[in-house]
């Protein structure tokens, strides 16, 4: 079977945002389009494609079927010689990166537009991880976009469809294609971080036997929560739920967050239930969510890394190094201070985390946007964060039992403080009113008199005044390349922040992310509201930016 060179022409606008090329899926589906964007990511692969192993995987979502069938012919036609393949294409996104890693692969291509929603109407997604198992760096990702700027021809092998279903090793073409289970190797690397005997005996031993439920909403991750928390840890199967991966999701949108999660939080309230947890589409977000106790991922990864030694066996030997991204509250901070720690802070995405790791530079890390990770891959890992979790409360409770969500936060809340967090969302808002907005900060920034202006809330006597504003820019302390333009940022003299980014992420239209952030020391403050503690700040927010005037839009789509 011989390579066959097609001619085609560029699209425009395949420039992979924060998390790969993100479309709906009927822009996938006009002829060439994804031939196109797959030949650029052969001829940007860091070494060139030609005798190299990679891994393909995704959610599993709507479109993925064709889209593998389209790699497989593109791999041979690129000279790719083998490509290891998840069983009907389904792999999380952390367990991609771990597969990479342990096969040492050349590469991944990861059918996934995370959690956005899936089905013919809604998005499809595509993107490309490097040899250490993490998403391209942004040199990578740009040469991608260059090539699809002036594509000509892509390279394939005119193959029949492969079966994907069944396991096992396969010569099709030029390829040998092995298709895996899309758990073992997975649940295999979960089993050596973790101790499971300590979380079983949590599980089974004390009385009463807390309960736990899991929402995969409908994503990657169902296979993955019944062979953990099922078979592994012998929960009963009333503990999952939305288990079964669909291509449209069963229509759910599968972001785990208080408002698309709600039937997790819903059950949770009223069965009493100790121990919620949900994930996204792909696998690598999380939410946990216990009885009356909502964790926010910033609070999260502070707290993950607070217990990790005592609590996780592969920390034992000590945590090398902390960060977050820009927006991610400064919880993690104080921890990484406190141990002594290195902590760093980096723009949105997680490609941002993976050189600091490969330099053993950093242990955990995690985003204000439901993710949280550690360096056992290069990718943020939502399973992962719900056996962490399980893992602080099992040790929790060895020597106070009956220790819950609730009582782990305010222990963590006294001995350290607590940083207030929300992040609000205006999707799909018109580009050039968010640009203008963009453009509207900027100015306020340049000028002279706004470090040390005083900003009143609307609705209270509370005032910010203004300790500094930048646009984040981001020098990786590795290999020196920079980031610029990565958020618009407001610190103001008490230590709150406000800060102002386009997604990056999103298929259509503009989305703009506001986040706020307050640091209290005070004790009496530690159970409220996080709403109520940030209204002064969010009306501040509005009035700087003028949001509701640039974007037409008087309340956000999504709080969390
Ligand atoms: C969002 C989040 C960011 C996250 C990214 C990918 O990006 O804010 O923290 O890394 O999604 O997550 P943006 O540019 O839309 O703000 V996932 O679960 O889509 O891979
Ligand atoms: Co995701």
């Amino acid at each position: 079977m011989s390579v066959v060179t097609v001619p085609t022409t560029p699209f425009s606008g395949q420039k992979p945002g924060t998390s790969g090329l993100r479309k709906k899926v009927k822009v996938f589906q006009q002829k060439n389009y994804t031939e196109n964007f797959i030949q650029a990511t052969f001829t940007a692969m860091p070494g060139g494609s030609e005798g190299t192993t990679i891994v393909v995987g995704g959610d599993g979502r709507f479109y993925s079927p064709e889209v593998s069938q389209t790699i497989l012919r593109l791999a041979a036609g690129n000279g790719v010689k083998h490509v290891v393949i998840g069983q009907d294409t389904i792999l999380s996104t952390p367990a991609v990166s771990a597969l990479v890693r342990s096969l040492k692969a050349d590469g991944a291509i990861l059918l996934t537009a995370s959690h956005n929603p899936g089905g013919p109407e809604n998005d499809f997604g595509i993107k490309f991880n490097i040899s250490n198992g993490g998403p391209a760096p942004e040199d990578v990702t740009n040469k991608i976009y260059a090539v699809t700027e002036d594509i000509k021809e892509y390279k394939t092998v005119e193959l029949p469809d492969l079966d994907l279903s069944k396991t096992g090793e396969f010569t099709h073409g030029p390829l040998k294609v092995t298709i895996v289970d899309s758990v073992s190797n997975y649940l295999q690397l979960l089993q050596e971080i973790f101790d499971f005997d300590m979380i079983k005996k949590w599980l089974h031993e004390t009385s009463p036997k807390p309960s736990v439920l899991f929402d995969a909403l409908n994503g990657v991750t169902g296979p993955y929560g019944r062979a953990i928390f099922v078979e592994a840890l012998g929960l009963p199967e009333s503990s999952i739920q939305n288990c079964t991966p669909l291509p449209d999701f069963g229509g759910l949108h599968p972001d785990p967050n208080l408002t698309y999660a709600h039937t997790l939080v819903e059950r949770v309230e009223k069965e009493n239930i100790e121990f919620g947890a949900a994930s996204d589409g792909d696998g690598d977000r999380n939410m946990i969510y216990g009885k009356g106790a909502f964790v926010t991922p910033s609070d999260s990864v502070a707290i993950i890394a607070d217990w990790a030694e005592e609590a996780i066996p592969y920390f034992k030997g000590g945590v090398k190094g902390l960060a977050r991204s820009m927006p991610t509250s400064g919880a993690i901070d104080i921890v990484a201070k406190a141990r002594g720690l290195e902590c760093f802070e980096v723009p949105t995405g997680w490609k941002f985390f993976g050189n600091l790791m490969d330099a053993g530079r950093l242990s955990i890390c995690g985003e204000e946007s439901f993710g949280t990770g550690s360096d056992h891959i290069r990718e943020k890992d939502g399973v992962w964060a719900v056996v962490a979790w399980m893992s602080i409360l099992a040790k929790a409770n060895q020597t106070k039992p009956g220790t819950d969500i609730n009582a782990i936060l305010l222990a963590h809340y006294k001995k350290y403080g607590r940083s207030f967090f929300s992040r609000y969302d205006y999707e799909e808002v018109a580009s050039e009113g968010a640009e203008a907005m963009m453009a509207h900060l900027r100015e306020t920034f340049a000028s002279s008199s706004f470090a040390g202006s005083a900003h009143k809330a609307t609705s209270s006597d509370a005032s910010f005044t203004v300790a500094a504003a930048d646009d984040f820019a981001y020098t990786d302390p590795i290999d020196g390349s920079v980031s610029t333009k990565q958020g618009l940022r407001i610190m103001f003299t008490d230590g709150s922040r406000i800060i102002f980014r386009l997604s990056g992420t999103g298929s259509s239209g503009a989305t703009v992310r506001l986040y706020v952030e307050k640091y209290s020391r005070n004790e009496a403050e530690y159970a409220d509201d996080a709403q109520v503690g940030l209204k002064p700040l969010i009306e501040v927010a509005l009035q700087l930016s003028k949001l509701q005037e640039y974007t037409k839009r008087d309340k956000p789509n999504v709080i969390t």
